[in-house]
């Protein structure tokens, strides 16, 4: 017969239970709210470095760390898209995935000449997507 130690057997009793521990939950969003790119559009040629302009309607603007109803702050994701799987987790934090966490509505951006894609999506006061998710179309700019 096997015995686990009592905190074996809480861990044991929290993976059964489907672990909602590990769980991030996400925001609803307010029906109509869209993101979008205010000076971009899919096909654009630019120059670098370029202004990007992050539209939002139906919400507001919060900076990171602030819980408030209908609100949340915009990421921008150059070359990469968000997996069914990342959609429901914070945003990841690297080159790729950009945080405006501060409630800027504009960035200045420098990248290698040549096609790259570009998207926003909006996230919670602590970085989750809403659900259903709030994000820009995905569009492809060309780099001088
Ligand atoms: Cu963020």
């Amino acid at each position: 017969m096997t015995t686990y130690s009592p905190v074996r057997r809480s861990l044991l009793l929290a993976l059964m239970l489907g672990a909602p521990a590990m769980a991030f939950a996400q925001t609803a969003a307010p029906p109509n709210a869209a993101v979008y790119f205010i000076n971009l559009k899919d096909g654009d040629a630019v120059s670098s470095p370029f202004k990007i302009q992050f539209g939002l309607s139906g919400m507001g603007i919060a900076p990171a760390g602030v819980e408030k109803p209908n609100t949340g702050h915009h990421h921008l994701l150059i070359d990469t898209t968000l997996s069914a799987e990342e959609l429901k987790q914070p945003i990841a934090t690297d080159d790729k995935h950009k945080h405006f966490g501060g409630g800027q509505t504009e960035t200045m951006l420098t990248l290698p000449p040549g096609k790259h894609t570009l998207q926003l999506v909006l996230g919670d006061w602590s970085h989750v997507p809403f659900n259903p998710p709030l994000m820009s179309p995905l569009i492809t700019i060309t780099v001088k």
